[in-house]
């Protein structure tokens, strides 16, 4: 790696960041790689082991890094790129990549809508809802932790038959004869709080990719409101931008 721009104003440690992530980038540094040590780094640049210490925390909480506790910091595999056109279920995002997609249930209830669930359904505020908290795993890691409402009685004894291990959507389409055609989805990040860390194996603070969605189906019934939360450092979600014919 080339040296560093000592007279150029930006930061050194920014400098570093930037030529590892060159480095991984053009695949001289592939998933599993080990990078050089905070001493290592500190050695070839000339710089401080704060400095060091910085580019690979950045990295890491990025997820280009991880580091192994005694062994050293590693190149990550690429993150999961996400198409945001269509509108899939995670099960089916999951085999198209060919990672095994589960989920552990953490609730699973029947609750009054409130405010915010009943304005997204076009419900009653007091309306029973179907309340579901997963954590969706992919090959066994955590991905995301997905809250989903649906109303009570488009579903009725989904909670009855057992926890919902597998695809939700299947279910809709299978038991209850619901094909979600249509949705509309927000995405923001927000940062992990210390339950959603530990859910999701992250730090605290780390940038969270929020998606809520609300699903119609053909008879334009609003059928799921969810919230999801993606792990920042896992995901990168891509869309298709058209240039509209009478563009000014
Ligand atoms: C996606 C959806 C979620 C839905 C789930 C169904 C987003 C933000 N989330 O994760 O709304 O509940 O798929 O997946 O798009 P399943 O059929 O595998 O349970």
């Amino acid at each position: 790696m080339t040296s560093l721009g000592k007279d150029v104003p930006i930061p050194l440690y920014y400098q570093i960041k930037a030529r590892l992530l060159e480095s991984i980038e053009n695949g001289q540094l592939k998933p599993g790689d080990r990078v050089l040590s905070e001493r290592e780094l500190t050695t070839q640049f000339g710089v401080s082991r704060m400095t060091a210490r910085q580019a690979l925390t950045e990295l890491e909480s990025q997820g280009y890094l991880y580091r192994v506790q005694g062994k050293g910091t590693f190149v990550a595999t690429p993150k999961i790129e996400q198409p945001l056109a269509g509108l899939t279920s995670f099960t089916e995002d999951m085999r198209r990549r060919g990672l095994e997609p589960g989920a552990k249930v953490l609730a699973a209830e029947e609750v009054a809508a409130g405010r915010k669930v009943a304005r997204a359904l076009g419900c009653g505020e007091t309306a029973p809802v179907v309340r579901l908290e997963r954590l969706r795993l992919a090959g066994g890691d955590p991905m995301a932790l997905e809250i989903s409402h649906v109303p009570a009685s488009v579903v009725p004894g989904l909670l009855e038959r057992g926890p919902v291990v597998h695809s939700l959507y299947r279910i809709l389409e299978t038991e209850f004869g619901i094909r979600l055609v249509r949705a509309i989805q927000s995405l923001e990040a927000v940062p992990a709080n210390a339950y959603e860390a530990e859910m999701l194996h992250v730090r605290e603070g780390t940038p969270l990719l929020l998606l809520e969605r609300i699903s119609r189906d053909s008879q334009e019934r609003p059928i799921e409101f969810v919230r999801s939360l993606y792990r920042g450092d896992r995901y990168r979600f891509t869309t298709e931008l058209i240039r509209r014919e009478d563009a000014p």
